[in-house]
């Protein structure tokens, strides 16, 4: 990942953006759609090999890193967001894009969740919610509802499902939106606005495992979601945190649900004030009597 010696490769098109990979994703998946959004608002926003870095982690949703034509990484299973913070820590520049799935953020990874959004890290979060674990040919995950039938839970889940919005904000996460990956147009803008803000920013997008969910389907999510209304207010903490307590049948909704200005994790620490890490040389220190004392 060398990033200052790559040649910057700007696309035109979101065809540009297809690496050389053959997709793998079942026709119909919601993954197909994260992909066609992000293509696009990469091209909107000149988002580039040079100035953005993509971080996935381990499941059906980390391939998106393989059929992008990007600056990547994908890490161990829960360990996306480590790796994300550490490239924004070394480079703070670069516009730094988190893919995890619902198990890699919220089970294994659910610790780094919590502690990215305390800090209020720079970093943009694209959570792909199916709600099983695909990768492993679907079992219960922490977002699988209560009494979900699985190979893992045969007889019906009976722990509660968690919410990561909910639990992002309580955290101190500063942007916070759900989208339905059957609304490509949405999911783009959604993208755009959450790379733009400054600090810790999710979507929650709902992304159906065709294959493995028959409980949070596409028609499950067209007949349940609902865009906010113009005249909802995203700055208002109080009604933010109702918005986010809502989930029920023709009662999901979709949209950004809550945005705070606050200072981030990267912009209070002095040694980045001037300029990021990758762009200071190391400071020589001679360390040869440190080697004669421990001889
Ligand atoms: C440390 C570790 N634990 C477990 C696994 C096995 N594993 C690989 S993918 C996966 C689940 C992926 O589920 P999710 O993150 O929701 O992604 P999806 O496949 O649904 O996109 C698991 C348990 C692993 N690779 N590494
Ligand atoms: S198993 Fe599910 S999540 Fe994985 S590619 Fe197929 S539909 Fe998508
Ligand atoms: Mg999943």
């Amino acid at each position: 990942m060398i990033f200052s010696q790559a040649k910057k490769q700007s696309a035109k098109t979101p065809l540009e953006l297809n690496s050389p990979e053959v997709c793998t994703w079942c026709p119909g998946c919601g993954d197909l759609a994260i992909w066609a959004a992000f293509k696009q608002a990469a091209v909107e926003n000149n988002w580039n090999n040079t100035n953005t870095a993509l971080v996935a982690g381990i499941g059906c949703h980390g391939h998106i890193v393989n059929f992008l034509k990007l600056t990547s990484f994908e890490g161990l299973h829960g360990r996306a967001l480590p790796v994300a913070a550490g490239i924004k820590m070394a480079n703070h520049e670069l516009k730094v894009f988190v893919f995890t799935g619902d198990g890699d953020c919220l089970a294994e990874g659910g610790n780094h969740f919590i502690h990215a959004a305390r800090r209020n890290q720079d970093l943009t979060v694209i959570l792909h919610d199916n709600a099983v674990y695909s990768l492993t040919t679907g079992q219960t995950s922490p977002r699988s509802p209560k009494g979900y039938i699985s190979k893992s839970t045969p007889q019906g889940n009976v722990e509660e499902p968690l919410h990561p919005l909910r639990l992002a904000f309580t955290a101190g996460a500063t942007f916070l939106a759900r989208a339905y990956a059957g609304n490509i147009p949405a999911l783009v803008k959604l993208m755009k606005q959450a790379e733009a803000h400054r600090g810790f920013a999710v979507i929650q997008v709902l992304q159906p495992c065709v294959t493995f969910n028959h409980v949070y389907t596409h028609q499950f999510y067209q007949e349940n979601v609902y865009e906010l209304p113009a005249s909802y207010d995203p700055t208002d903490k109080k009604e933010a945190w109702e918005k986010l307590d809502e989930w029920g049948l023709k009662q999901i909704p979709v949209g950004l649900i809550y945005q705070a200005v606050a200072p981030t994790y990267e912009g209070q620490l002095p040694q980045l004030a001037k300029q990021p890490l990758v762009k200071t040389a190391p400071k020589k220190q001679d360390v040869s009597s440190l080697y004669k004392f421990y001889r």
